[in-house]
């Protein structure tokens, strides 16, 4: 099949080798300053940057034409966005998909709602790669990613929601709760794509405990994690070794969160993406 896996670099995943895989950047705002979230971002610079900035900061999602650009020739398009719920990119890439297969009718492609981000999305790619690699076809991938996508889910521990409250992606309640010292905030995506906080915690450790909680209520039993950091190892590696610890066989790794997940997600921020129980009942 003559493919190609799109996504937003919400997922923080920007270039898979051996695999025909793009990433259409976010972009990082300021009145004096843009960053463009692509393999050329300097993430010290711009989380350093920000620091420093007092005025309002944003982000903005891809247009139409960047996602356009990216199908290339390819007769499978599979695209992957951060939630519709907080940003245009699925909107965009919908427009964009829809006008492109009016021009290329042979041509098949869907685009992925992740209800998520970042490692929640990585995983979806990651599932893209192995039914494509398996030879079924279109509309059978885009049918079991549907039902691998209602089994994966995102939790978050977040030392801050200054730039998510700032941007209007939370209530200004949730955001009073985080930026006390050494308060984090642990909560998941919600099943329709938004944030939802679970509980506020003091200090890493207990951060962690309630991850791993919130890990085994949502029916994670030793499948695959993906955790992406913002400029937090020592978390992540705490982390991984309590999962590993609870479960042997767990297939578990982790990278650094780029431009746009840095931003929201904030320095100390960890994000979890993994396979747990069916969100939805599809018989229901
Ligand atoms: O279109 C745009 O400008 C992008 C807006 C994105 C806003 C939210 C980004 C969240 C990044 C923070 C914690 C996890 C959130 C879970 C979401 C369902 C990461």
């Amino acid at each position: 099949m003559n493919y190609v896996i799109i996504s937003d670099s919400s997922s923080d995943v920007l270039e898979i080798s051996n695999v025909n895989y793009q990433t259409v950047p976010l972009k990082i705002i300021t009145s004096e300053k843009e960053f463009v979230d692509d393999k050329h971002l300097d993430l010290e610079e711009m989380v350093g940057y920000l620091r420093e900035y007092n005025g309002r900061s944003g982000s903005a999602c891809p247009n139409v034409q960047e996602w356009q650009d990216a199908f290339g020739d390819a007769d499978a398009i599979f695209c992957v966005t951060i939630t519709s719920n907080l940003s245009g990119s699925y909107n965009t890439a919908d427009s964009a998909l829809k006008e492109h297969l009016e021009n290329y009718p042979e041509r098949k492609g869907v685009v992925i709602d992740s209800l998520s981000t970042g490692p929640e999305m990585a995983l979806i790619i990651e599932k893209l790669i192995s039914l494509i690699g398996e030879g079924l076809e279109f509309e059978e991938i885009s049918q079991r990613i549907n039902e691998y996508k209602n089994t994966t889910h995102l939790l978050f521990g977040l030392e801050s929601l200054h730039n998510l409250a700032a941007n209007g992606r939370i209530s200004g309640v949730s955001s009073k709760i985080a930026g006390i010292l050494g308060i984090r905030v642990v909560g998941k995506a919600s099943n329709e794509g938004t944030l939802e906080m679970l509980s506020k915690v003091r200090g890493g450790e207990k951060m962690i405990s309630c991850i791993m909680e919130q890990l085994e209520v949502n029916g994670y039993s030793g499948g695959a994690v993906r955790i992406h950091h913002c400029a937090n190892k020592a978390a992540t590696v705490k982390l991984i070794n309590k999962i590993k610890e609870k479960y042997p066989d767990a297939d578990v790794k982790f990278r650094r969160t780029k431009g746009l997940c840095s931003f929201y997600a904030e320095r100390g921020g960890v994000l979890i993406g993994y396979e747990g129980s069916k969100k939805v009942d599809a018989d229901n």
